[in-house]
């Protein structure tokens, strides 16, 4: 079984300091919060970044500045942007971080309900546009699955030309009109994806660490961060995204499951094969 990748979704677009102080709006809190994480065995830092007054943002500038924080602190971290920004956004403003040519990215393979009114609107265009800007530019998608059918149409637009094979995906389950976060619907996500993909599961809110558990015995990866839960235990909040990533490592341990470096991760996921992906750092 391959060595354990974390990730760390440190910020997230709907969670603000209400929800827990030490969310991250700051280029410094975000730089700090991504150190923890990392200090603690996260490889893989997805980022949404903020205005200093907790804002969404999304403009290349301001990713600029938060990534090259996140390496000043951890400089061999492996920095996910996020394609999906926040609800409502346009996709030329999605796409904005994908011209600094970071090594992954996401692409929200679907359009999902999140309750009430709002709606993540991903069309079968907009993956096609964004998944080839990212073949233009040599970025690695992590496919976002918020339903088995997303992954359905990662398969297709992949034979399509759109997606490059082998994928990595990110099971994101028990969002508010997405696939539940059950055991039974974890087996059918892993079994729904290709011979050789790679795939992340996220649990979402009191999920994470069910999901967390399931994918570290079933050979997965996984994603944990204030983005999708902000307690690290029932009524305890986190104090850090650290705390978070903590969590799982011990998880991992109790199960004998090593955690990759961000080398280690660099090579499970094919960063360094020759397929056009971005190997220096920005
Ligand atoms: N904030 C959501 C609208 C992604 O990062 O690609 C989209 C999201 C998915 O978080
Ligand atoms: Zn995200």
């Amino acid at each position: 079984m391959d060595k354990l990748i974390i990730t760390a979704a440190i910020c997230g677009a709907e969670v603000t300091k209400e929800h827990n102080p030490a969310v991250p709006y700051t280029v410094e809190e975000i730089g700090r919060e991504a150190l923890a994480a990392y200090n603690a065995g996260a490889s893989i830092i997805h980022l949404h970044v903020r205005e200093d007054d907790g804002t969404p943002a999304q403009c290349k500038q301001r990713f600029a500045a938060c990534i090259a924080e996140i390496k000043r602190l951890c400089p061999d971290v492996i920095i996910q942007p996020s394609t999906g920004g926040a609800v409502g956004m346009s996709n030329a403003e999605r796409m904005q971080p994908l011209e600094l040519k970071p090594e992954m990215a996401t692409l929200d393979c679907g359009t999902v309900n999140f309750g009430g009114d709002e709606i993540f609107v991903n069309t079968e265009n907009t993956i096609k546009e964004f998944g080839t800007r990212m073949i233009e530019l040599g970025v690695k998608p992590e496919v976002e699955v918020f339903d088995k059918g997303m992954i359905d149409t990662a398969i297709r637009l992949e034979r399509q030309g759109f997606i490059k094979a082998p994928m990595h995906f990110n099971f994101v389950m028990g969002v508010t009109g997405g696939i539940a976060a059950s055991v039974r619907d974890f087996a059918y996500m892993v079994d729904s994806i290709p011979a050789g993909s790679t795939y992340t599961a996220t649990g979402i809110g009191r999920h994470e660490f069910t999901m967390a558990a399931l994918a570290i015995i079933a050979g997965g990866h996984v994603r944990v961060g204030f983005e999708d839960n902000v307690y690290l235990s029932r009524g305890v909040l986190a104090k850090s995204n650290g705390e978070l990533v903590e969590k799982v490592v011990r998880l991992a341990g109790e199960f004998g499951r090593q955690i990759a470096t961000p080398a280690e991760a660099r090579v499970i996921l094919g960063l360094n094969d020759d397929a056009g992906f971005n190997r220096q750092y920005l």
